[in-house]
């Protein structure tokens, strides 16, 4: 029978991204000869704000046709704000992807695993273990709006917030299904409908028409003020949170931080009809202040490799490289020193793709 084979597109983009991706690919490799399935790659050297230097745009116009239809994107970092201003770098590539090919789902794993030291005292591995599910392409990261009187004292600047029905539910559905299929089978809304008071009552709403459908997901809602809060002091009361693009965006940074480190974290920008490619990528941004050193913690990457096989039905493989990740984690001599380890970014990618046997 014929080798399954996966078409990636691997996009390491700035700073750290372009030392992690490779790691990521080195443990894809190990994982593919391992399980019996190969990995065709097409690495593109777009959405990074060097490209931005050379041609003055993140992506070249065409760039939906030069990634053509690969099963899944395999993704770095964006940023580099002393030459491209963020806003510029991030709306310029990753949210265009997110916007054309509907990546509705941001999903975030939370997780304190092995060897990872948790800044909250007496927390043991796996006793914080959830999912925040963040809606990926509208809410508060709407293009709608506009500055008037520019550089003048009459200065007005507008930014609005933007909630579809569609849109809306289409998350829900998505965070009160994950629910559903876990043991807990609970979900907390992230809200500030006593603040915001057009689209999160709204939200509200949707949630509470949403888990009518789901009698058996116990559920709750919180401000996101007392949510963050709650994040610090009891992580491990959470299942899975839902929350807007911004709200999720935070709580997914929070989250993990909690839990030990943003550097371990992964993240898959999904498009669950399969109709267009998802993309995985590590929660955490570019970090120039560290990028160039080697010194990276590639663990993020790794882990959404591991989320992207999956996602490609390669459960074994995902499962597999989960388990390297607990293993290298658990020896400080092989894992990052932002988690007390010792060892550099290759030395713990190697170790990871080693472990795979
Ligand atoms: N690998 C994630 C990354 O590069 N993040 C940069 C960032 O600022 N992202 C904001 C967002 O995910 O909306």
């Amino acid at each position: 029978m014929a080798r399954k084979s996966y078409r990636i597109a691997v996009i390491p983009g700035d700073g750290i991204g372009k030392e992690v991706v490779p790691e990521g690919v080195r443990v894809l490799e190990a994982a593919a000869a391992r399980f019996g399935f190969t990995i065709e790659q097409q690495w593109h050297d777009f959405a990074c704000c060097d490209y931005y230097a050379r041609h003055g745009a993140m992506m070249p116009e065409d760039w939906k046709e030069r990634i053509g239809a690969p099963d899944a994107i395999f993704f770095g970092a964006v940023g580099w704000p002393a030459t491209v201003p963020d806003h510029v770098s991030l709306w310029g590539s990753l949210i265009q992807f997110r916007r054309e090919y509907d990546q509705y789902v941001n999903l975030r794993p939370v997780r304190l695993m092995p060897g990872v030291p948790c800044p909250l005292a007496g927390r043991e591995p796996g006793s914080i273990d959830f999912w925040v599910v963040r809606e990926n392409t509208e809410g508060e990261y709407s293009s709608v709006g506009g500055r008037m009187f520019p550089g003048t004292e009459r200065e007005v600047v507008i930014q609005e917030t933007v909630m579809t029905r569609h849109g809306v539910d289409r998350i829900l559905a998505y965070a009160f299904d994950l629910a559903q299929s876990r043991p807990k089978k609970h979900l907390t809304s992230a809200t500030k409908s006593n603040g915001i008071a057009i689209t999160m009552p709204y939200w509200d709403e949707r949630v509470e028409a949403m888990a009518r459908k789901y009698p058996d997901v116990r559920w709750d809602k919180q401000h996101i003020d007392i949510l963050t809060a709650q994040f610090v002091l009891h992580p491990d009361r959470f299942d899975v949170v839902v929350g807007s693009n911004l709200f999720g965006d935070i709580l997914s940074d929070l989250g993990p931080a909690c839990a030990g480190t943003i550097g371990i974290a992964p993240s898959g920008n999904i498009n669950p009809s399969g109709a267009a490619p998802s993309l995985f990528e590590p929660v955490h941004g570019s970090a120039p202040d560290i990028a160039g050193k080697g010194i990276a913690n590639p663990v993020g990457q790794i882990w959404s490799a591991a989320m992207m096989l999956d996602h490609l039905g390669e459960r074994e493989a995902a499962a597999a490289i989960l388990s390297a990740i607990e293993t290298v984690l658990a020896e400080p001599a092989l894992r990052t020193a932002d988690i007390k380890g010792r060892a550099d970014t290759v030395t713990c990618g190697k170790a990871i793709a080693d472990a795979l046997g």
